[in-house]
């Protein structure tokens, strides 16, 4: 996870009951949805229902590498245009098959279009292919995938001539940062997909750890995982503590291997002159966390020849007050796009200001409360989108 270092660009209710932990919301028995007419398909990302099940791999996969590659050149509009058609895409209940199809859904520029022309042609993009064969893109992938190596740095050594990992950790004029020596370290551990199973177990880990502090703090499992993801590159969780102001100082003992720990800049005596802004300012914590095979249901996943009992795993947790729980519960869970969306829906069409503190309508001029996640959307005049269905 990078977006936090450099490159910032940016359920269910959380209702006393349901504050259990790691009650990853499954989707329900697979009815037959019938398809959305294209022509309703919605430009906004959080007025559509996107699962884990994309039916356009072959298309969105190739649209994310021009994405990256565009971010790897600061285009951030192309970038953000090929992540809103992958995103369309992602939503649709079926595979498109001519680009016919495709006529009347928002968010596909001619770009995009001539990608998927190619693809539905010749099965395979040529500029696609070209891009990912490319010396620079091969390194700024490379480097990018080191926790705490941002766009930046990644330019940086790039243009120093170096182009393996094993060129940066010896060359003896790059320092790196507390974050990205962890980021070597673990580097194997780091790049390997964490599975749900992990995942649980972490949360088991981390409740117990956090509940012989203060018995009644309240933890749930955010990101990729609570949308029904098998699969992450890490692990979110919220974490809170019913009586205001418990929440602070919160800390994890005993199981770290890497923490970064943030304190809490959010003051709510500061809220009317407040910038509504992406990243939140809640005390949190991006780690690398130690699990042992025998805490795990089934097992690591491990490589061939790793002998070790262990693996690491990056965990972020994140600790807002309970009064802003809703709001970061809906930022915490993503997906980016859904959030983004959420985001822009609310400021062009209801002249609303949203973010992972609060909701605020400048019309009314008044900050809206919210304590579930259902609120915020019936304060937007939005339909309920369940966790699961957030995969924009
Ligand atoms: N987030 C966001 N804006 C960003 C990055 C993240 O709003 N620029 C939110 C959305 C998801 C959440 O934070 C957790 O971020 P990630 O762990 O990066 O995303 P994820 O969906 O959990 O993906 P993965 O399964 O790969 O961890
Ligand atoms: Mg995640």
């Amino acid at each position: 996870i990078s977006w936090f270092t450099e490159s910032m660009r940016d359920g269910r209710p959380v209702t006393v009951e349901s504050r259990h932990l790691i009650q990853a919301t499954s989707p329900p028995l697979p009815q037959c949805p019938s398809p959305t007419p294209v022509a309703q398909v919605s430009q906004y990302a959080c007025k559509r229902r996107t699962t884990t099940e994309n039916h356009n791999k072959m298309f969105t996969d190739a649209l994310e590498v021009l994405a990256e590659s565009s971010e790897f050149c600061e285009n951030e509009g192309p970038c953000l245009a090929f992540l809103r058609s992958v995103s369309v895409l992602k939503s649709l209940s079926f595979a498109v098959g001519s680009l016919k199809a495709t006529q009347g859904l928002p968010c596909l520029g001619e770009h995009t279009k001539a990608v998927m022309e190619e693809i539905l042609m010749f099965g395979r993009c040529f500029e696609v292919e070209k891009i990912q064969c490319d010396e620079r893109y091969q390194a700024l992938k490379l480097f990018t995938g080191v926790f705490g190596v941002g766009p930046k740095t990644a330019e940086k050594w790039y243009s120093r001539g170096l182009r393996s990992l094993r060129e940066i950790l010896t060359e003896p004029n790059i320092k790196l940062n507390k974050m990205q020596r962890a980021g070597f370290l673990y580097y194997r551990d780091i790049s390997k997909a964490v599975s749900k199973a992990e995942a649980k177990a972490l949360g088991r880990i981390i409740e117990e750890t956090v509940h012989s502090i203060v018995p009644d703090a309240i933890l749930d499992l955010t990101g990729g995982f609570r949308r029904g993801k098998e699969y992450g590159h890490d692990v979110d969780f919220l974490l809170t503590t019913p009586e205001m102001g418990k929440e602070k100082g919160l800390l994890l003992q005993g199981i770290l291997l890497y923490c970064e720990h943030q304190d809490s800049t959010f003051d709510v005596t500061k809220m009317p002159s407040y910038r509504f802004e992406a990243m939140d300012h809640f005390q949190k914590c991006f780690m690398i966390l130690r699990l042992a095979e025998d805490q795990v249901e089934g097992g690591l996943q491990r490589d061939l020849g790793d002998t070790r009992c262990w693996r690491g795993v990056r965990v972020d947790v994140v600790v807002p007050p309970v009064d802003r729980y809703a709001f970061t519960l809906i930022g915490w869970t993503g997906s980016r796009m859904f959030v983004r969306d959420l985001r822009r829906f609310a400021r062009k069409e209801r002249q609303m200001l949203f973010d992972n503190h609060a909701l605020y309508d400048k019309t009314k001029k008044l900050f809206l409360r919210a304590t579930t996640e259902e609120d915020v959307f019936a304060h937007l005049g939005l339909e309920y989108v369940e966790p699961w269905q957030r995969n924009a």
